[in-house]
């Protein structure tokens, strides 16, 4: 705890179990954490991970043997996934009593190698140097969760083991930025690709790009390096389609700081050429950007190059024009029956009724497509999601960290039925906790993105996707949380006018018309998504 503490840490997430892990809530009261008690594993990590990365600090979570660090693994991977560094601390049965105890004993080592950077056994006199060490070691490029398995039967502290996601493969040496001083050189449309690695050097990449028209796209947790208020902010890049106008236009892709987890497994066959640089440390790009050339080099030089590149041949503002396109296009698709609401309108009426420093919660599923390219923001941090694991039950857990570790600012859980399903006794942990954190559900009783995906639709039939209707606003009144139902535009307003007045959490129960999902489906994923942009001619006719 102590090793914590002194980075900076100030919550321990959790769920104990019995003796030792209450040794831990002990030790972290002592050494000055505050505890939180959650309902479940998997959100006390995402929890932590959330404070990780709004903080830059190492999270912390402790869970008990067997089944807490078993429920814990959804967490720990979303950690993985996303390069938050997270330290787990679990209960294990001592190495000394397995002979005779094989009641909740797992192989704790190895299903944390499965999710972590680093796994270690701690325990005896050198526990508090091996605790230390565990936490630099999430906290060292590339961050990352560590495991730590108490047990003090151990000798000395085992050596941690680094499981090999965790060691990065040093990237191409000896090149250095040469080629993408030639490639910007040449270039005459050239486009960035802004990933969550670039948000350390936000400041530089603002100041390269500020002004010079070069459009930036960004990864989902990259949102607000460029601000969404620039004429370079180009909306999303996601491996979909939603980013085709402009990289089909494109002559050159340039990359900093993209982690490919987060991209969706779609292909990557753009005609211009990709770079794509990472800092050194980071786990550079691999093989998703079929054709890539990857570089290992400060993003602050590699932007400074760009800036310093030829005048390019863009329309003016061709970002904004772009992403103004995409959203347009989405808002097209904003129809319902009577009595419910469209998706994109919740998502747009949130965005435009709270202030601009909100920061939002993304879950998985339908509801996040639209919420993702509508959700304006001018600095990065605003707009939080699980990208590379793309976890369900996120985005509560996610919003009540974000009112703990970053108060100052409102705090907004957009999530789908079925994912709130999953973490809904969290709600009271926001209550008992007194945290404005306002849940806004899409509520269609239903998993619409597998819907969609039934394919010949019904597929499986609706027992694979459809749920009774729930009142979710009956529930989080239930446990102690304002609850409201909303059904018109009017009424989403007033309840986020009082959800923002109010100190304890709010759950706001949009009743939403999916019958828009498969178009939004369509132009972020699909073919709907291959049309240019008026005004924006494709490179390549451009030439002749
Ligand atoms: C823990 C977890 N389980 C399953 C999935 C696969 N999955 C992705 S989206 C989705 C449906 C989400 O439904 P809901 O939360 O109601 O949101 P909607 O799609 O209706 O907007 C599922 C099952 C996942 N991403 N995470």
């Amino acid at each position: 705890m102590q090793a914590l503490a002194e980075t900076g840490t100030g919550v321990l997430f959790g769920v104990p179990g019995g003796g030792p892990n209450l040794d831990v809530v002990g030790a972290a009261a002592a050494a000055g954490l505050a505890f939180v008690l959650a309902r479940g594993e998997t959100a006390a990590v995402i929890m932590a991970a959330t404070c990780a990365d709004l903080t830059g600090t190492a999270g912390a979570a402790v869970v008990t043997r067997g089944p807490g660090l078993a429920s814990a693994v959804n967490g720990i991977a979303h950690a993985a996934l996303d390069g938050l560094p997270v330290v787990v601390i679990a209960d294990t049965v001592a190495a000394a009593d397995a002979a005779r105890i094989s009641h909740q004993r797992l192989d704790q080592a190895a299903l944390g190698r499965s999710v972590a950077k680093a796994v270690a056994t701690i325990g005896g006199n050198r526990a508090a140097q091996a605790a230390g060490q565990l936490v630099r070691l999430a906290l060292q490029p590339p961050p990352g969760p560590v495991l730590a398995n108490m047990d003090d039967s151990a000798p000395a502290g085992d050596a941690l083991a680094v499981s090999p996601a965790g060691a990065a493969a040093p990237g191409p040496g000896g090149a250095g930025l040469t080629p993408l001083a030639e490639a910007v050189q040449a270039a005459r449309r050239p486009v960035v690709l802004l990933g969550a690695g670039a948000i350390a050097s936000t400041a530089a990449i603002r100041g390269a790009l500020a002004g010079s028209g070069i459009p930036a796209l960004h990864t989902y947790r990259a949102r607000g390096i460029v601000p969404d208020s620039a004429d370079e902010a180009a909306g999303l890049v996601t491996g979909g389609t939603m980013e085709w106008p402009l990289l089909a236009a494109a002559d050159l892709i340039v990359g900093l700081g993209v982690n490919e987890a987060e991209m969706i497994p779609a292909a990557w066959d753009y005609a211009a050429p990709t770079i794509l640089v990472s800092e050194p440390g980071a786990v550079p790009a691999g093989g998703y950007f079929t054709g890539a050339t990857a570089l290992t080099a400060p993003l602050a030089a590699a932007a400074g190059l760009l800036a310093a590149g030829p005048p390019h041949d863009w329309p003016a503002a061709a970002g904004r024009a772009a992403r103004a396109d995409a959203v347009r296009r989405l808002g097209s698709i904003a129809t319902a029956a009577p009595g419910r609401l469209a998706p994109l309108q919740v998502a747009a009426s949130v965005r435009a009724h709270t202030p601009p420093e909100t920061i939002a919660t993304v879950d998985a599923g339908a509801h996040m497509l639209v919420a993702m390219p509508l959700w304006e923001v001018d600095e990065p941090r605003r707009l939080l999601v699980s990208s590379g694991l793309a976890t369900m039950g996120y985005a509560l857990p996610a919003a009540i960290a974000a009112a703990l570790c970053a108060p100052q600012a409102p705090v907004v859980a957009f999530t789908g039925d079925g994912g709130l399903g999953m973490t809904l006794a969290e709600i009271e942990t926001a209550v008992r906790l007194a945290l404005r954190v306002i849940v806004v559900v899409f509520n269609d009783a239903s998993l619409s993105l597998i819907k969609i995906k039934q394919k010949p639709a019904g597929q499986g039939g609706p027992e694979a996707v459809d749920y009774r209707p729930v009142s979710f606003a009956a529930a989080a009144a239930a446990m102690g949380a304002a609850g409201a139902t909303v059904s018109t535009a009017g009424e989403l307003a007033a309840e986020l006018a009082a959800a923002l007045r109010r100190d304890g959490p709010t759950v706001i129960d949009a009743l939403v018309d999916p019958a828009g999902y498969p178009a939004v489906m369509d132009l972020t994923r699909g073919q709907a998504g291959r049309r240019p942009v008026p005004g924006l001619a494709h490179a390549k006719e451009n030439a002749q």
